[in-house]
């Protein structure tokens, strides 16, 4: 019972900020993504009766209990829809400069998700993967599908109606996205915790959520056509009005630092030389610059002659989770499986399942 998938990590061009169901990862607006090509998780799952509790092993290390934790939960979720109680090795690979500031939640659990309920010898569809997914991290829910993606938040409170599906049939967009890494500070509040503040507390999250949805019919429609200002626009505002409502929430906080602000200034600088490039910011003081290809070139010259900007990945939109033969050296699935099955070194934590 063994399977290895890969996932990508992808781009909010409009945020999800918020839930209404923390235990369900339901969020309170619908929101729109690019998978990127450059950044992904592989995860090899492999339930078997001789494990006494699961076992993760993250970039080639034991992970600490608290993680372990975390990923145990969320197996137990699989584990109850398939009606089975094995424990399970989950050995996960990062290709993500997560010590850069980048997420890697949405590839981490969109690659165990497939990984697992595959393992487990689960027979679904990309829909419902993509909700068991969710339930790892809400951003994770996009990353089963490549390309253009949208979110639907859905109303029921069970959550069956919320689920990523690609974006009409859009598949040939080649745009281009930047990822820059500026010199950051520790980030202090962490996306989790910060839309919760904000949504408890932020006197501007009724004007979040009373333009959101506008918002994601601008942008969807400027995919279909195509129209790369429009989509410009309606990202970068969108962006901005996420990152003010946290600065009216109780205590106030704001993920942006000097260096945010210098790549913002420098983003329309190139605009006002009639170079078309737009930005969008995450829970934390990275920057993602948008442009179209024949501009990648310049625009990541520029950006990377601004002084507090330490390094910029070029990315396109990538591909779909997507399913790795066992003998998939990457992992080391197998030898590393048979290390913790041989030598049955597990930590026991005493958990009935
Ligand atoms: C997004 N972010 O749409 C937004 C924009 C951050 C800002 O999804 O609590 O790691 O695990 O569901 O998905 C980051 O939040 O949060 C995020 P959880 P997640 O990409």
């Amino acid at each position: 019972m063994e399977a290895i998938a890969k996932a990508h990590t992808n781009i909010a061009l409009i945020k999800y900020w918020g839930k209404r169901d923390e235990a369900l990862f339901l969020p309170m607006n619908s929101s729109l993504s690019i998978t990127l090509d450059k950044f992904y998780t592989t995860t090899a799952v492999q339930f078997c009766s001789c494990l006494k509790e699961d076992v993760f092993l993250l970039n080639g290390q034991l992970a600490s209990e608290d993680e372990t934790l975390k990923i145990s939960h969320f197996l137990d979720k699989i584990r109850d829809i398939a009606g089975q109680k094995l424990y399970a090795v989950v050995n996960s690979v990062n290709k993500v400069p997560t010590a850069a500031g980048f997420a890697s939640s949405a590839s981490g659990y969109a690659a165990l998700a497939a990984a697992a309920t595959k393992a487990i010898g689960l027979e679904i569809d990309n829909k419902t993967l993509s909700q068991i997914a969710r339930q790892g991290s809400g951003s994770a829910c996009r990353s089963i599908f490549g390309g253009y993606v949208e979110w639907q938040k859905g109303e029921k409170t069970d959550g069956t109606d919320s689920f990523a599906k690609p974006v009409g049939n859009e598949q040939e967009w080649n745009l281009s996205i930047l990822s820059v890494l500026v010199a950051s500070k520790q980030k202090k509040v962490l996306s989790r915790e910060g839309m919760k503040r904000t949504v408890e507390t932020s006197p501007f999250y009724a004007g979040w959520l009373e333009t959101v949805e506008k918002d994601l019919s601008l942008a969807r429609s400027a995919i279909n056509e195509h129209d790369f200002e429009k989509l410009g626009d309606v990202v970068e505002a969108n962006a901005l009005k996420m990152h003010a409502t946290t600065l009216g929430a109780n205590p106030p906080f704001m993920y942006w630092q000097s260096a945010t602000i210098d790549v913002i200034e420098h983003v329309q600088e190139l605009r006002s030389k009639g170079i078309k490039a737009y930005f969008t910011i995450d829970a934390g003081p990275n920057v993602k610059v948008i442009c179209q290809q024949k501009d990648e070139q310049v625009v990541r010259d520029l950006l990377l002659n601004v002084d507090s900007v330490e390094d910029v990945y070029l990315c396109h939109p990538g591909p779909g989770v997507t399913y790795l033969p066992a003998s998939t050296t990457e992992n080391g699935s197998k030898l590393l499986f048979n290390r913790f099955h041989q030598a049955n070194c597990a930590r026991t934590i005493s958990r009935n399942l």
